[in-house]
């Protein structure tokens, strides 16, 4: 991985240096570049920033500076440019999650742009998507002096998990982690430390009983700090598949537009064929479709749908063609995509031997999804304009 910093406190990232991501470039794991924009800042000053066009407080950091780093780190012609993605750390952001993390640490390129006073002129973010993937990514709801502070945290969580940097006892922990509660509490020796005693169930040697006292403490802790984390992990046990009859096609219909409204912006489609279905179709398509769906508290927020269908590679085999795997938008990240993946494999008739899908040409996340699930995708199989076959083997 290459991991780019353009900011003006280069100083400030120095920690980078330091242990974790420092061990990753002796490794070879790790290319790691720290940059001082203001050598692309041009005037006796070396300026920066400027007043924000229709008033207000503050300064706005300038383009041209950043337009000029992205040219010279050659962001979009770099031969990994497919694999780079430009990170702004900005208290508007999406919230950074292990998920996020984790997808960030399968690039191969990030380009961290670090802002300081009001933000960066806006054009530089709607420039760089025309270079890259863009995240603007936030740490949390707290006012910091610049994206310094933000951009380190996003590396430390991201460089943990490359591949071959950790051990794998590690990475099992991180697992365990994403049941979505918060850990239980732990304790080592002493036994008794100034009258305060382990919990004698710790003590006892019994790993069933101690493992229903953690669930419970971990549990009671998420409800009392983190009740949203609760909530969403109740669900994800919770969620029970079932079919979807007749009377559910008004809602799937809301559903998968929800999901491919999000997906032609997240394409820069301005149409899909899809969004044009009507309610009389997808009635229609119950027939022809096994179809799937999950509710949490009484409403659709999930629906994924099979039928076999003469193999796509012209084989005599027949697979399971696999479409609709649509999440609510407001409950993605929590895994119930990987639910109604799961559960449309498993109802696959005894006749298929692989499994088929479609999905953007152009959505990443989609894609690294699939393929986290042991898709593959299949440039040599034709797909509909914009969008790519990914397969996988059943296995048996
Ligand atoms: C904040 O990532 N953030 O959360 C962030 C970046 C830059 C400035 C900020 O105030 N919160």
């Amino acid at each position: 991985m290459r991991l780019d910093y353009l900011t003006i406190f280069p100083d400030y990232l120095s920690p980078l240096r330091l242990s974790l991501p420092g061990k990753a470039i002796e490794r070879g794991l790790l290319e790691l570049y720290v940059h001082d924009l203001r050598q692309w800042a041009h005037d006796r000053h070396r300026t920066v920033d400027d007043t924000p066009y229709g008033g207000g407080a503050g300064m706005v950091m300038k383009p041209e500076p950043f337009g000029e780093a992205f040219a010279a780190l050659e962001v979009a012609t770099s031969p990994v440019a497919a694999g780079t993605t430009i990170v702004f750390t900005t208290p508007s952001g999406e919230p950074f999650t292990q998920r996020l993390a984790a997808d960030l640490a399968t690039r191969e390129r990030l380009v961290f742009a670090c802002g300081r006073y009001e933000g960066i002129d806006q054009r530089v973010i709607d420039h760089a998507r025309t270079l890259a993937e863009v995240r603007e990514i936030s740490l949390g709801d707290y006012v910091l002096n610049g994206g310094e502070v933000a951009a380190l945290a996003v590396t430390e969580a991201v460089v943990r998990l490359l591949p071959g940097f950790m051990g794998n006892a590690e990475s099992l922990v991180e697992e365990s982690h994403e049941d979505g509660l918060l850990e239980y509490p732990v304790y080592t020796k002493p036994a008794s430390w100034q009258g305060y005693d382990v919990p004698p169930v710790l003590l006892s040697g019994d790993h069933g009983r101690i493992a229903a006292w953690r669930r419970q403490q971990a549990v009671e802790r998420t409800a009392l700090r983190r009740p949203d984390l609760l909530h969403a992990s109740h669900a994800s046990t919770e969620w029970p598949v079932t079919r979807a009859t007749p009377g559910d096609a008004g809602e799937l219909l809301t559903l998968t537009r929800a999901c491919w409204v999000q997906e032609a912006l997240a394409n820069d489609t301005l149409d899909i064929p899809a969004l044009h279905e009507t309610l009389e179709q997808i009635t229609t398509s119950l027939e022809a479709w096994d179809t799937y769906v999950v509710r949490s508290a009484g409403r659709l927020v999930g629906s994924v749908r099979g039928r076999l269908a003469p193999a796509a590679d012209g084989s005599e085999e027949t697979w399971w063609d696999i479409g609709r795997v649509c999440v609510a938008p407001d409950l993605q990240g929590r895994g119930l995509g990987r639910v109604l993946l799961d559960h449309i494999e498993a109802v696959a008739p005894a006749g298929a031997a692989a499994y088929a899908l479609f999905t953007g040409a152009h959505s990443q996340a989609n894609q690294r999804f699939y393929k986290r699930a042991g898709f593959r995708l299949r440039a040599d199989l034709p797909a509909p304009p914009g969008a790519v076959m990914l397969t996988k083997p059943r296995r048996r």
